[in-house]
C-alpha cells in the first residue's frame, strides 16, 4: 500500500482506491488469518446436541466481527449518500487564487460528494423537510480540499458555540425520541423563537428548497465567506455555489410525506440510477467575489453566515463543472467513512473570521476521532490524499503506514531535517496574514444584529405559489407544536418578516393574527425563486399507464419522441408480464399499481387498453393524485376518458387528444415546466 498515485489525470483517486478493493467472488473462504475454512454453517459442539466449544475460533472471530460492525452515526447529517466524480475549471482563476485545481483548465480533479439530510438518523426517510448537506472532497495535487456546504446559503446561527443547542433542539426530543427526521415539534420552534438570528434560514427551511426533487436538482452553497488568495498574496472574499445543470426543482409537501413511506430511499435511488444509466449529474461551480477593500460597502456584514450576497448585486461567476460519474463500490467503506472538514484547504483558499466557520474548524476533526475511532482516519482509503503525505505524526489505533527509520521529530540532523517544510512560494500553505486586534470579549458585533431584512428579501422574492407553500409549511410545523406560547412567539417573530406571512399561518393554527403592516424591506432577488430556474426534461420519469390491447400506432411515436429527449418511461399496469397492442407490438410491464405510485414519478401518460373497470379505477386514482401534485398528465385513446372529469378538463399541464407532433411537444413542454401551480386543486 503506497501513498503514491498518479497525481495527474482524472483517475488518480480511482487508481488509489483500486489497491484497497477486494472482490470475493469465486474465492476460497478463509478466516481473517488466511486459514481456509472447512465448514461455515455449524458451530463446533460437544456432540451434535451439545454446547458450543470455546475452542471454535472461527465462530468467535465471525461473531466478534459482527458484534463490532457498527460505528456511531454522524451527530448530524447521518442519512447520506455519495458518488465519485471529476471537477474541471473552465478557465484559470489565477487572478484570484493560486489553488492549483482552479488554475489549469486542462486538469481534472477527482471528487467525492456526499449528500445528506441533517436531522434524521441513518435510516430515516429522505424526503424530510430539512436542509440538505452537499459536501465535496476535491482530491487535488496539493492535498484534499473539502467544500462542506448545504443546499441553503445561510445558517440558523451566527456563532458555533450555539451549534450544540441548535442540534439538541432540532433532533428528536430526548424524553421520548420523537419525532424522527422532523423539525415540526416544540423544542425546535422554541429554539427558533428564542434565537431570532435563525429567521432567514427558517424561511428557506419552510420553502420548497427543503424538499428537493433530487440531489441532482438542488443548489449547493459553501455558506460562509471564504478567501481566495492569489500568487501576489492579494485576498478577495468569496462565496461558493454549485448550480445544478438540470435546474433547482422540488416536490410538494404532501408528496414528500408519501414518498417517505413508498420509497424512503427515493433520493439515493435517483442518484444511483442516474449514474448507472450514464445520465451523469452535473453541477457548475460559481463564485461571488468581493475585493477585500469593499468589505464594509454592504448593508450586511460579510462575516455573518445568516446573510447571502444577492446575486443581482454580486454576480455569480461560473468557473467550472463537476460531473458525478461513478457509484461507490461499498457504502460503508466509502460513504460512511469519508471524513469532511471545512479546515481541509489548499494554498489559495483561506478562511474568514465568520464565527460559525471558526468553530467548525474545531468540530469536524474532533467528531471523526469518536466516529472513526482514532487519529488515523486520514489513512482510510476514501480519505487519503492522492498526493504524497509525510510528517512526524505516529502510532494510534489502526495505524497502517509503516514509517521507516528512527526519526519522528523536527528539527533533526539524522534525516537532514526531513520531512522538510516548504516555503510559501514553493507551495507551502501559509495562513493569510490578516491584521487583527481587539479585546478578548464574549460578544457579537453590532453589524450582525439585523435578523429580518434578508428574511423579508427572501419572502419578497418568492412567487405566489412559493409563498403559499411557505405559509402551508409554517401551518403544518406549528400545527404539530403543542405549546400555545411557542406558537404565539413564532407568529410574533415572523410578523417581523412579513405580516402577510404571519397572518397566513396564524389563522391556520388559531393564533390571533398580527395587524397588517407594509414590509419594511421591499427589495427582491429574483435568483432566489425556483420559478426562475433552468427548465429541463432529461431523466424525468413518466409513468405510462397501459393495458393489454393498447393502441400501438398511437403510442410508438410518442414513446420515441419522449425517449429522444432523455425522458424515462416506465410502464405501470395491473400485473407484471408482457402487454400486447392491437397491432401486435409488445412491451414488458415495469411496475404494477401495487408497486408503483404517482408520487414516484414526474408525470403520467395514460394510454389505457382493453382493460376492465378495476384497471381504470386504479388508473384514475393514480392520475388524480398526480393532478393534485400539479404534475403534467397526458392521455390518448382510451386513457382520455379519465381526464373528462370537470376539475381536470382544460387544466394547465393536462394534455389530451389524438397523437400528433403537437401533442408530444405540448407534453414535453408541460414536463419542462415541472409543476403547474396555476392549476385549481381541491
Ligand atoms: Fe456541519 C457534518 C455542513 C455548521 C459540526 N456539516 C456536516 C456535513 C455537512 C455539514 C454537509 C456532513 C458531511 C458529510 O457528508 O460527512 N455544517 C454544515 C454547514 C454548516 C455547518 C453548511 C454551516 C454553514 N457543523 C456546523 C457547525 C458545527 C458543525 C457550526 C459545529 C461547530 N457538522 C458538524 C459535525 C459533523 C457535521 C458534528 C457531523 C459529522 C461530521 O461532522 O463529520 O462535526
Amino acid at each position: 500500500m503506497s501513498h503514491q498515485s498518479n497525481v495527474n489525470g482524472s483517475n488518480s483517486k480511482k487508481d488509489q482506491l483500486e489497491q484497497f478493493t477486494s472482490d470475493d467472488r469465486g474465492k476460497k473462504m478463509t478466516t481473517n488469518q488466511g486459514l481456509q475454512v472447512e465448514e461455515d454453517e455449524f458451530s463446533l459442539k460437544a456432540g451434535d446436541r451439545g454446547p458450543t466449544l470455546m475452542e471454535d475460533f472461527h465462530f468467535r472471530e465471525k461473531m466478534t466481527h459482527f458484534d463490532h460492525e457498527r460505528i456511531p452515526e454522524r451527530a448530524v447529517h447521518a442519512r447520506g449518500f455519495a458518488a465519485h466524480g471529476e471537477f474541471q475549471v473552465y478557465e484559470s482563476m489565477k487572478e484570484f487564487t493560486k489553488a492549483d485545481f482552479l488554475n489549469d483548465s486542462s486538469k481534472t480533479t477527482p471528487v467525492f460528494v456526499r449528500f445528506s439530510t441533517v436531522a434524521g438518523s441513518k435510516g430515516s426517510g429522505e424526503l424530510a423537510r430539512d436542509a440538505r448537506g452537499f459536501a465535496t472532497k476535491f482530491y487535488t495535487d496539493q492535498g484534499n480540499y473539502d467544500l462542506v456546504g448545504n443546499n441553503i446559503p445561510v445558517f440558523f446561527i451566527q456563532d458555533a458555540i450555539k451549534f450544540p443547542d441548535l442540534v439538541h433542539a432540532l433532533k428528536p426530543e430526548p424524553h421520548n425520541e420523537m419525532p424522527q427526521a422532523a423539525s415540526a415539534h416544540d423544542t425546535f420552534w422554541d429554539f427558533i423563537a428564542n434565537n431570532q438570528e435563525s429567521a432567514h434560514m427558517v424561511m428557506w427551511a419552510m420553502s420548497d428548497r427543503a424538499i428537493p426533487r433530487s440531489f441532482r436538482m438542488m443548489e449547493g452553497f459553501g455558506v460562509h465567506t471564504f478567501r481566495f488568495v492569489n500568487e501576489e498574496g492579494k485576498s478577495h472574499f468569496v462565496k461558493f455555489h454549485w448550480k445544478p445543470v438540470l435546474g433547482t426543482h422540488s416536490v410538494v409537501w404532501d408528496e414528500a410525506q408519501k414518498i417517505n413511506g413508498k420509497d424512503p430511499d427515493f433520493h439515493r435511488g435517483d442518484l444511483w440510477n442516474a449514474i448507472e444509466n450514464g445520465d451523469y449529474p452535473e453541477y457548475e461551480l460559481g463564485v461571488q467575489i468581493i475585493p477585500e477593500e469593499d468589505e464594509f460597502k454592504f448593508d450586511f456584514d460579510v462575516l455573518d453566515p445568516t446573510k447571502l450576497w444577492p446575486e443581482e448585486d454580486i454576480p455569480v461567476k461560473i468557473v467550472g463543472k463537476m460531473t458525478l460519474n461513478r457509484n461507490v463500490d461499498n457504502v460503508f467503506a466509502e460513504t460512511e467513512q469519508v471524513a469532511f472538514h471545512p479546515g481541509h484547504v489548499v494554498p489559495g483558499i483561506d478562511f474568514s473570521n465568520d464565527p460559525l466557520l471558526q468553530g467548525r474548524l474545531f468540530s469536524y476533526t474532533d467528531t471523526q476521532l469518536i466516529r472513526l475511532g482514532g487519529p488515523n482516519f486520514h489513512e482510510l482509503p476514501i480519505n487519503r490524499p492522492v498526493c504524497p503525505f509525510h510528517n512526524n505524526q505516529r502510532d494510534g489505533y489502526g495505524r497502517q503506514t509503516i514509517n521507516r527509520g528512527p526519526v519522528s521529530y523536527h528539527n533533526n540532523s539524522l534525516a537532514q531535517n526531513t520531512p522538510e517544510t516548504t516555503p510559501e512560494h514553493q507551495g507551502g500553505f501559509k495562513h493569510y496574514e490578516e491584521k487583527v486586534e481587539g479585546y478578548k470579549v464574549r460578544a457579537r458585533s453590532e453589524s450582525f444584529k439585523d435578523h429580518f431584512s434578508q428574511a423579508t428579501l427572501f419572502w419578497n422574492s418568492m412567487s405566489d405559489a412559493e409563498k403559499e407553500h411557505i405559509i402551508n409549511a409554517f401551518s403544518f410545523e406549528l400545527g404539530k407544536v403543542e405549546s400555545r406560547s411557542i406558537q404565539e412567539q413564532v407568529v410574533d417573530m415572523f410578523a417581523n418578516v412579513s405580516t402577510d406571512l404571519a397572518q397566513g399561518f396564524a389563522e391556520a393554527i388559531g393564533v390571533e393574527p398580527p395587524a397588517h403592516k407594509e414590509n419594511r424591506v421591499t427589495k427582491a432577488s429574483p435568483a432566489l425563486s425556483q420559478e426562475n430556474t433552468v427548465q429541463s426534461v432529461t431523466t424525468r420519469k413518466v409513468a405510462v399507464i397501459m393495458g393489454d390491447g393498447f393502441q400501438d400506432t398511437e403510442i410508438l411515436t410518442v414513446f420515441d419522441q419522449l425517449k429522444q429527449k432523455g425522458i424515462k418511461l416506465e410502464i405501470v399496469s395491473s400485473k407484471l408480464g408482457k402487454l400486447t397492442g392491437k397491432d401486435g407490438a409488445e412491451y414488458q410491464v415495469d411496475h404494477t399499481f401495487l408497486t408503483a405510485d404517482s408520487v414516484l414519478f414526474d408525470a403520467v401518460y395514460v394510454v389505457g387498453g382493453n382493460e376492465d373497470k378495476s384497471f381504470y379505477k386504479k388508473a384514475a386514482l393514480f392520475i388524480h393524485e398526480a393532478f393534485a401534485h400539479y404534475k403534467p398528465i397526458a392521455a390518448t385513446a382510451e386513457g382520455e376518458k379519465l381526464l373528462e372529469v370537470d376539475e381536470m378538463k382544460d387544466s394547465p399541464g393536462v394534455v389530451r387528444g389524438t397523437v400528433s407532433k403537437n401533442f408530444t411537444e405540448e407534453f414535453i413542454e408541460a414536463i419542462a415546466s415541472h409543476r403547474h401551480w396555476n392549476r385549481k386543486v381541491m
